[in-house]
């Protein structure tokens, strides 16, 4: 059986535009200081097209014609010696049926092996690389310096940023991540439901946070999608809150947003609940607003709508909402209330490899919807997100098994573990 990974190659080196050679780094952890490194966390797009862990390899594909692609895995194997500092690497075969790469060579080979490609043909070879960069500031990557590089080295080849195609090839799901990320979203729910029965008033939210993290470890997951956003009452309100390191009063509501990973897929989830374990009718009533904003974006979530028009949605109904409760007074908007967007692509990164003009939903597309109220003069914030799966009728909530009524919220609270 080919591996999955040789028939993502293929699909997306035959792929409208392609170049003809196309190369892919894996990465390396980055120095924290002195002899230490932080954890290595694979570059996602290598991953996609290889399913391999490690660090310090290069991926090369060749489209030799039509129907072929050659794929080419350079890295080092871990010696002896080596093994007893750090332990082994994988095997040779062990990799090739991972990934379902014939050819692997060590490290050193690799730019002797492309100088072949791209000085024995007549045609001008065209060269592939990732070239994005999230801010214009950031650090040149390795594609960037091998772009230099072939620039000065080879002029005559075609330098061709892959991003858009990367980014095209991994926005629709296929069946097997789709399993991946349900996988992430019980280890998720699981983690959870030990929150909610562990928490009491005047719980440090650092705390909090580390009970998500030892059910997740207790679940063989070592990675969260993300560091987990644990804010008690007002702090709910700054949207990417990360100290996490406040008590928590009775009767603040707690904003959770967190993620479990499988497989470096991800799950992304908010949830708000009361530190006490029971809603204040005001917490309830601002909550059920969100909820059903939330729901309203579920429902229109189908093929052809934009994100940027699932938000409207999300401000339409408040519009009305906050009216009704009074809290569109003294000159007061929507705008002070909710200010982030309501939804972004998921997958391998918990934001999802994206370009402008594909922020239209299409089928076997995943995203978040996450609506958000914050109301600053009484202290709370709340957001409810869940991860939804676009097909051609209605939107699939991977997220549903993952309590988010105040009912049921408040009920795994009353089930205490202390
Ligand atoms: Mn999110």
């Amino acid at each position: 059986m080919k591996a999955i990974y040789q028939t993502r190659r293929e699909d997306f080196m035959h792929s409208d535009s392609c170049p003809y050679l196309t190369i892919l780094y894996s990465g390396k952890a980055p120095v924290r200081s002195a002899d230490e490194t932080y954890r290595f966390s694979v570059e996602r797009n290598f991953y996609y097209m290889t399913g391999i862990d490690l660090e310090n390899a290069v991926l090369v594909m060749i489209r030799e014609s039509d129907t072929k692609v050659y794929s080419n895995l350079y890295l080092n194997l871990r010696d002896e010696e080596t093994a007893k500092w750090i332990g082994g690497s994988p095997s040779s075969e062990e990799l090739k049926r991972i990934s379902g790469i014939e050819h692997i060579y060590p490290i050193n080979l690799w730019k002797s092996h492309i100088h072949r490609y791209l000085c024995s043909h007549s045609f001008r070879p065209s060269v592939g690389l990732n070239l994005w960069r999230c801010r214009f500031d950031d650090e040149p990557t390795q594609a960037h310096q091998l772009s230099s590089w072939i620039r000065t080295m080879y002029p005559e080849a075609k330098i061709q940023n892959i991003f858009p195609s990367l980014a095209k090839a991994r926005l629709i799901k296929s069946d097997d991540e789709l399993e991946k990320m349900k996988i992430a979203q019980d280890t998720t729910k699981n983690a959870l439901e030990e929150l909610y029965a562990y928490v009491r008033p005047e719980m440090n939210e650092c705390e909090i946070e580390g009970i998500f993290d030892f059910s997740l470890r207790k679940q063989g997951v070592k990675e969260t999608a993300f560091p987990s956003i644990v804010a008690g009452g007002m702090r709910a309100t700054t949207l990417h809150y990360s100290e996490n390191n406040h008590l928590v009063h009775d009767n603040e509501l707690v904003l959770l947003d967190l993620g479990s990973t499988h497989q470096h897929y991800c799950a992304d989830i908010s949830r708000t609940f009361p530190i006490n374990g029971k809603f204040t009718e005001r917490q309830k009533q601002l909550y059920n607003i969100v909820l059903e904003a939330q729901n309203r974006v579920i429902e229109a979530a189908v093929p052809g709508i934009t994100l940027l028009e699932l938000n409207d949605i999300v401000i339409e109904y408040y519009q009305t909402a906050l009216k009704e409760i009074g809290l569109l007074e003294n000159g007061k908007s929507v705008k002070d209330y909710y200010y982030h967007g309501v939804s972004h692509p998921l997958g391998l990164d918990t934001h999802d490899i994206s370009l402008p003009e594909l922020e239209k939903l299409v089928p076997g597309m995943v995203i978040t919807v996450e609506p958000g109220l914050y109301v600053t003069e009484e202290g709370i914030g709340i957001r409810i997100e869940d991860d939804i799966l676009i097909t051609t009728d209605s939107a699939v909530n991977l997220s549903s098994n993952i309590a988010k009524k105040p009912e049921d919220i408040e009920l795994l609270m009353s089930k205490s573990l202390i």
